[in-house]
């Protein structure tokens, strides 16, 4: 599904993230930047060791912070790091945590002319954002930023398996209404 917002697009795929062709891809790490499972793991292992031995330098990310660094082996020319909120220990904070996982990624994005942006569904898997909650603020967020900054040109939300694909596709329908 596609959707556009003034000059750029809002896509989303089922997929892996870590054959991304796009400028940059988003990395859904902890607050560590040291590596970790699901897509940290899997980013890791595609880019090669030298992701960990840049990551090192960062000092790590605070929650809702983003931080850039090379792609190395991946298709993608750089990484934007963030760390989204765990669903249960953020309480009433985790809704606007996650939204600054998005704006401050895109805001990366902008400040280093990187015009297309591949985000994984961030918090949905190890830190527990149901998937129904976290889809429309994902989107919300990514349109709002797109709506003001018009030098981002492609947005896509690489989703891992059918039902968080299911869960953007109506999250973005229902949105896309509004618009
Ligand atoms: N491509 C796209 N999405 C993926 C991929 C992939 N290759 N692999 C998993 N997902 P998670 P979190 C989906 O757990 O919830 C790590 O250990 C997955 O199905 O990767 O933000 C970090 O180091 C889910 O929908 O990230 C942190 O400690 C989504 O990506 C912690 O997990 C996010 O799941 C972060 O937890």
């Amino acid at each position: 599904m596609e959707v556009k917002v003034g000059n750029a697009r809002i896509e989303l795929a089922e997929g892996d993230i870590t054959s991304q062709d796009t400028d940059a891809i988003v990395n859904a790490a902890n607050r560590s930047l040291l590596g970790g499972g699901g897509v940290d793991g899997a980013i890791h292992r595609a880019a090669g060791p030298q992701l960990l031995t840049e990551c090192r330098t960062l000092g790590g990310c605070e929650t809702g912070e983003a931080k850039l660094t090379k792609g190395y082996n991946l298709k993608a020319g750089h990484v934007i790091h963030t760390v989204g909120p765990i669903y249960h220990s953020a309480g009433k904070k985790a809704p606007e945590l996650l939204a600054n996982c998005y704006r401050r990624s895109l805001e990366v994005a902008s400040q280093n002319k990187l015009k297309s942006i591949a985000f994984p569904s961030i918090s949905t898997g190890a830190y527990g954002y149901p998937l129904e909650e976290a889809a429309p603020i994902a989107l919300k967020t990514v349109m709002d930023y797109l709506k003001a900054h018009p030098d981002i040109q492609l947005v896509r939300f690489v989703l891992f398996g059918r039902d968080a694909y299911q869960a953007y596709e109506k999250a973005l329908r229902d949105l896309a209404k509004k618009i």
